[in-house]
């Protein structure tokens, strides 16, 4: 028995802002959907889709999903990259939809039944001012959540990751023809975020989960000393405080403090958090669904997590789409490393082309019961709304020179 892919499609859409979405339909008619977005960066994935896997698709068994990831993992021979691992995480979500609606059952049951009910989220609370901030988390606990990262604007600053001025939906990509270009200064940011953190925790009190993400900008020395004056707080974790690659720089921040650490977002396989898992310098790995390979390389990362007590807490922002999201919480249905899934939330318009199926209640993500990932597709509204050119900011120090955004 074989369910041969007939056909392979890459539809780049912008409901208010940009998804690349991939579409497989086997020959008996079953459709698979996979979200390939690597935000600001849509049209070299789509590409990389379009022109050099859709033709070596066309003819493959949609049921061998290992097999295909295999295939296209090793047989690509550069291996990792943003861009192929989130092209092979469209295909791997795509077909293990394909295989849910085939069997009609929701992924979770074919990754071996629900191991949970519910799986905990987060949303964002973002303010430049720290009154705005705590108007925006009790926003979000008006929502019923239980857990709520926090960002502040900088005094000295005009702009800061995460926050935007007098707006109150905060989106990362701009659009525009080139990146914007944001300030950043260490210092003043170290001197501020404990404060306004701290007046967070006073606000919500001890039981509501509070996190907060540093955005790569921090030297080893630098984190470790935030992790330290934080520890009052009792955050939930403290995120990608330093830039991944350096990850012997997880252990002087240890060494200094208990708050947890989690990092990973930018992470595309195993071998970028392998030793971070195994040397149990992080509490909680960040890693995609998509961004790394699909649910078919994720759960790997997760199950490696798992023996070290080490927790997988996805990365969902609004740039990676409902697709994903709903991979997401199918594979934290199923893995018993699963800590906690990010939820950023969605522009109104994304609406238009998406319906998620998972639903978010009393703070915690269910999963959609429905055949394959659960996720309804408005194909002709994401054709109607075309790609449109945006970007992530750079960041530059007070002296003028680039520093990680
Ligand atoms: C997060 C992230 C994002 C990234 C964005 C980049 O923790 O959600 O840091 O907001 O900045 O995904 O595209
Ligand atoms: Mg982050």
């Amino acid at each position: 028995m074989t369910n041969l892919i007939s056909k392979v499609d890459v539809i780049v859409t912008s409901p208010a802002r940009n998804y690349v979405l991939l579409k497989i339909t086997t020959e008996d008619g079953v459709v698979g959907w996979g979200d390939a977005t690597v935000n600001g960066r849509e049209l070299a994935v789509a590409s990389y889709l379009r022109d050099h896997l859709a033709p070596i698709l066309v003819g493959r068994d949609a049921d061998r999903i290992e097999d295909t990831w295999q295939y296209l993992y090793r047989g690509v021979y550069w291996r990792r990259g943003p861009i192929n691992m989130a092209a092979i995480g469209a295909i791997d979500l795509a077909l293990w939809d394909i295989k849910g609606k085939s069997l009609n059952q929701p992924v979770y049951q074919l990754l071996g039944g629900k191991v949970r009910d519910r799986v905990l989220a987060y949303t964002h609370a973002t303010g430049w001012e720290t009154s705005e901030l705590l108007e925006s988390v009790d926003e979000v606990l008006g929502r019923g959540l239980r857990a709520v990262r926090a960002q502040s604007g900088v005094p000295g600053l005009s702009t800061v990751y995460g926050v935007t001025r007098g707006i109150k939906r905060y989106e990362p990509a701009k659009r525009d023809l080139r990146p914007l270009e944001e300030e950043w200064d260490s210092s003043a940011y170290l001197r501020h975020a404990p404060k306004a953190l701290a007046e967070v925790r006073a606000h919500i009190g001890d039981e509501v989960e509070l996190l907060h993400d540093a955005h790569h900008r921090l030297t080893p020395i630098q984190a470790a000393r935030l992790g330290k004056e934080l520890e009052p707080l009792h955050l939930f974790w403290l995120e990608d405080l330093t830039p991944t690659e350096n990850q012997e720089a997880f252990d002087l921040i240890r060494e200094h403090t208990t708050t947890p650490l989690a990092v990973g977002e930018v992470h595309n396989t195993i071998w970028d958090c392998k030793d971070l898992i195994i040397n149990q310098r992080i509490d909680y790995v960040r890693t995609c669904v998509m961004h790394a390979g699909g649910i078919s390389h994720v759960r790997k990362i997760f199950d490696l997590a798992d023996l070290y007590q080490v927790k997988g807490a996805p990365h969902g922002p609004s740039d990676v789409s409902p697709l994903t999201m709903a991979a997401s919480v199918q594979l934290g249905m199923a893995s018993p490393a699963f800590g906690m899934q990010e939820y950023m939330g969605y522009p109104e318009q994304v609406g238009t082309v998406f319906s998620p199926g998972y639903r978010l209640v009393d703070g915690y993500l269910t999963a959609s019961d429905a055949p394959g990932l659960g996720v309804e597709i408005d194909e002709d509204a994401a054709r109607e709304q075309p790609y449109d050119q945006a970007y992530l900011p750079v960041a530059r120090t007070l002296d003028g020179a680039i520093t990680n955004w």
